[in-house]
């Protein structure tokens, strides 16, 4: 046998105490780092840090392996050991399914590119699963292992020792108290988010879109008129659910203070009111959606006027090289070359499925480029540039890649 490896097992023991509490470490950054990149708040908040915050938990995450190998190095030993105990050996069987669902769903989300939409949708239905099941339950045998509720003269209340006894004995198991209230405020925390996903990701449950429809806060008047190939829409319905992502408050619009311009490097400057906009001609395109967190929709029915059209109302000047896309959130911008702007496909959609676009969902009026992850799909645009100069995106200058393209899909 190799000698490092008589090494290791030479202090079995002392080895698995170690990983185990490295292991423990891990997963506890990893907890933190993925619950701040999927939280809308701290999306909103972060800004560059939280691209540092995604290779922290990539880099963690692939360091996870280390203690894995190591642990299966000595698992044979460990297992002897455990013969008698069940439930020790069932706890050992999830947390090695759990850590290596994670970093397996884990590498196909990082490798995104290379995986394509089908895999990566995949892989972050697995991601989430693990993590709303798995982190509570580690959650859990973490603080029930504490020394704290194993110390036995901690583990019960105790009233005093009557007559002729010389011990006190316990009124009620302090421990199983104590466990049950971990379950408890574990399912209180993360019931409500386990349930949200599940409706989400599994379909049951109340489609998220119907609801964003609902509490719509534009107020523009009138409601544009849904071409037929849009209603019913010709895609059949969106498939899938869109995660609402902003980098602000959600922006909410009326006719007072809602209006669309293209200016820049044009021969004529153009602005409309919402009245006039929504008797621009418009055309319908199926298309997909696809998140470079890993999520899609799929067979979307955009109703919009294709950005090809609006530029040559405008007419570009022979300088324009870039045009740049303004959000009325006031924050959010992108940008493309003017020929990936004259792809058929990159439209400046007013309605969805049939619908006039929700706010929360970028309403009344965002940007479409279906070639490209979505970070390129400014939502509330209202304004568009012709520029010489390239400008680099919001979320490109945090850390994204410029190159948005997203890869043909190679089937799961
Ligand atoms: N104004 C604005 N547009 C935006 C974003 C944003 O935060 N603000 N996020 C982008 C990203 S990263 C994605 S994936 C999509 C999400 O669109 P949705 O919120 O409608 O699902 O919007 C894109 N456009
Ligand atoms: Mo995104």
């Amino acid at each position: 046998m190799k000698e490092w490896l008589k090494q290791i097992r030479k202090g079995y023991g002392k080895k698995l105490i170690s990983i185990h509490a490295w292991n423990g470490w891990m997963v506890l950054v990893l907890s933190l780092s993925g619950l701040v990149l999927l939280s809308g708040y701290w999306r909103q908040i972060l800004g560059a840090v939280r691209s540092w915050v995604k290779w922290l938990h990539i880099g963690v995450g692939l360091a996870l392996l280390v203690p894995v190998l190591l642990y299966l190095m000595l698992a044979a030993k460990h297992w002897k050991q455990l013969k008698d105990r069940p439930l020790q050996k069932l706890n050992v069987i999830l947390i090695l399914i759990l850590l290596g669902g994670w970093l397996l769903s884990g590498i196909i989300l990082w490798q995104l590119r290379l995986a394509g939409p089908t895999w990566t949708n995949n892989a972050l239905i697995v991601h989430d699963l693990l993590t709303w099941l798995g982190l509570p339950y580690i959650i859990y045998h973490s603080i029930t292992r504490t020394k704290w509720l194993k110390e036995p003269n901690r583990r019960a209340v105790v009233v005093e020792a009557p007559e002729g006894l010389s011990e006190a004995r316990p009124i009620y198991g302090r421990r199983s108290f104590l466990k049950w209230t971990v379950v408890l405020g574990l399912a209180a925390i993360f019931g409500p988010s386990f349930v949200k996903w599940m409706g989400r990701s599994l379909g049951t449950g109340s489609s998220s879109t119907e609801d964003l429809v609902q509490k719509d806060s534009n107020r523009l008047q009138p409601a544009p008129t849904p071409l037929p190939a849009s209603s019913p829409p010709k895609g059949g319905g969106a498939i899938g659910e869109f995660r609402v992502y902003t980098v602000t408050p959600i922006p909410a619009f009326d006719n007072t203070n809602w209006s669309f311009s293209i200016d820049g490097l044009v021969e004529r400057t153009l602005k409309w009111n919402w009245e006039e906009f929504v008797k621009l001609g418009r055309s319908v395109q199926v298309s997909d959606f696809h998140c470079v967190t890993g999520w899609s929709v799929y067979k979307n029915t955009w109703e919009g006027i294709p950005l090809k059209t609006l530029i040559s109302i405008a007419g570009a000047s022979p300088d324009a090289t870039y045009v740049k896309f303004y959000s009325g959130d006031g924050e959010y911008t992108d940008s493309l070359t003017i020929e990936q702007a004259h792809l058929d496909d990159v439209m400046v959609a007013v309605m969805h499925d049939g619908r006039a676009i929700p706010s929360e969902l970028g309403g009344p009026v965002r940007l479409i480029v279906p070639q490209m992850y979505a970070y390129k799909s400014v939502k509330w645009l209202n304004r568009i540039e012709l520029i010489k100069e390239e400008h680099v995106g919001y979320w490109e200058v945090r850390g994204y890649d410029k190159d948005a393209w997203v890869p043909a899909d190679r089937k799961a």
